[in-house]
């Protein structure tokens, strides 16, 4: 059954020009409120309709606004009445996205004829819908938790393949699976500590303090291994922070110009063509990258090129990834130390460019300098690039990411709970080790539960209260 008793209807295509338009109607009026201005070419009535069908005709003017409109419009005949032609489809509760019932109207695309159609909707006295309201619908009447609703919003906003991938794993339950497992454990420990507190005569806590210990590690690891992929999750959101250096000339503006295939940034043969940093956003490979061409390294007496050149440097102090071009035609030089010094410890490929030209700097010299992977490419006729996409797959999603059934935690809020979940895991593990009484287990072990259910929107108490009934029979 719904919570709601009110229904919202809004456009839920994007307001674009398009060929077609999707206009949601959702709630206990979404049938009736249509029917009042749809006509079918046989004078159907859709409230007399099954769910799951599709039904032709037009959306006409709620007949109280019609005579004023029509003569505002100077329209008196029935076709002034008309708005638009569609196709309805009608959902009836509860299998439906919103469990309610819900119409959505298939009308003709373009930001003003789709609002006329919602314009014309909302005569009826249907509301409009808030930003995400019929996802939290979805929710709140039970149809999806709390991270697949989150998991709708990342699917409408991913940017490239991986997070959409991501996105989509997530909506289909793979992340609430794995906390309803770990939270299932805990809750049941929980229960187990509740009703030896109750019934200290048939149930000793002291004989299963250490089994508690080893399943609070179990949790303690798959947890931190959420966490852990958080830094790969913000990387599929937000792209992997690239910063391309090297030295003037080596071709960095050529390799940003070369993957975007847009003319983003000036090339010239004159040394120290690039000043301020640019950036762009790439998908390479299905991978997002946020790109950043700096200005080239070296020793400088030019004001404006040492402010670039300390930009450089700063962007690549905090870089997910680092692009170290070398220009292969030409013998290193000190400013090329500095940069491997620059790059020591940090995920770098260095790319030997110009391969199209004699090469001079060889792997093996570059090799002797840093333990990094070195590519040969040629930004100018870009060659290379399968083996640098193939490379940094590997660096950042060990291979494919669709391959293996890794979660990613991609949202902020879900890595703060899993903290506090850890951190209350550890708080049980100290109170065993101190002796501490059985209730302090208990009240950690709930705020763990409750941080993990803060992801998927459950509520402790309710679950712990079917976990002892069920589970322990306490009360018998
Ligand atoms: N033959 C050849 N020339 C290249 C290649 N990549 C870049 N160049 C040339 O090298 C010169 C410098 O290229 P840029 O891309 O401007 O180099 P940069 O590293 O951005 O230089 P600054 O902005 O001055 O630091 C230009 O004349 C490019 O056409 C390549 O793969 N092969
Ligand atoms: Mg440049």
């Amino acid at each position: 059954m719904s919570r709601y008793e009110d229904t919202i209807a809004a456009i839920s295509t994007a307001a674009s020009p398009a060929g077609i338009a999707v206009i949601r109607v959702s709630g206990p009026d979404a049938v009736s409120a249509v029917d009042q201005i749809f006509v079918s070419p046989v004078r159907k009535k859709l409230s007399g309709q099954k769910g799951n069908t599709i039904h032709y005709g037009w959306i006409r003017k709620p007949p109280e606004h019609i005579s004023a409109d029509a003569a505002d419009e100077d329209r008196t005949d029935d076709k002034g009445s008309i708005v638009d032609e569609v196709l309805i489809m009608l959902m009836r509760a509860p299998h439906t996205f919103t469990r309610e019932d819900v119409v959505e109207i298939d009308c003709h695309g373009g930001v003003f004829a789709a609002q006329k159609v919602l314009d014309t909707v909302l005569q009826t006295g249907v509301r409009p819908a808030e930003p995400g309201e019929f996802t939290k619908r979805a929710f709140l009447n039970g149809r999806i938790d709390l991270s697949q609703a989150e998991a709708v919003m990342d699917i409408i906003s991913s940017r490239n393949q991986y997070a959409l991938q991501s996105s989509v794993r997530q909506l289909s339950g793979a992340l609430s699976g794995r906390i309803h497992e770990i939270r299932k454990k805990l809750l049941h420990e929980t229960a187990f500590i509740e009703a030896a507190l109750d019934d200290p005569e048939h149930i000793d806590i002291g004989e299963h303090l250490s089994e508690l210990n080893s399943i609070v590690s179990e949790q303690k690891l798959l947890i931190s291994d959420l966490i852990r992929s958080a830094d790969s999750g913000k990387m599929i959101r937000e792209g992997i922070k690239t910063v391309i250096v090297g030295r003037p000339n080596a071709g960095k503006s050529s390799l940003l110009n070369a993957l975007t295939g847009e003319e983003t940034a000036i090339v010239t043969d004159i040394a120290g063509t690039t000043r301020d940093v640019l950036e762009d956003q790439v998908t390479f490979g299905g991978i997002a990258l946020r790109l950043l061409d700096t200005a080239g390294i070296r020793q400088s007496d030019d004001k404006i090129e040492q402010i670039g050149i300390s930009r450089a440097r700063s962007h690549a102090e905090d870089a997910d990834l680092i692009l170290y071009v070398v220009d292969s035609s030409e013998c290193l030089d000190e400013n090329d130390q500095d940069i491997f010094k620059m790059i020591r410890g940090k995920k770098a490929i260095v790319l030997l460019n110009k391969s199209d030209l004699k090469m001079i700097v060889t792997k093996e010299e570059i090799s002797s300098y840093t333990d990094c992977t070195i590519l040969e490419i040629s930004a100018k006729n870009r060659e290379g690039f399968t083996e640098l996409e193939k490379c940094i797959r590997e660096m950042f999603f060990s291979g494919q990411i669709s391959q293996n059934d890794e979660i990613y935690i991609t949202n902020a809020r879900h890595t703060r709970a899993l903290q506090d979940a850890y951190d209350s895991l550890t708080l049980v593990q100290e109170s065993i080790q101190n002796g501490m009484p059985e209730d302090f287990f208990s009240i950690d072990l709930m705020a763990a539960c409750d941080a993990l259910g803060r992801i998927i929107g459950a509520d402790v108490s309710e679950d712990l209260i079917n976990e002892i009934f069920s589970g322990f029979c306490l009360g018998k």
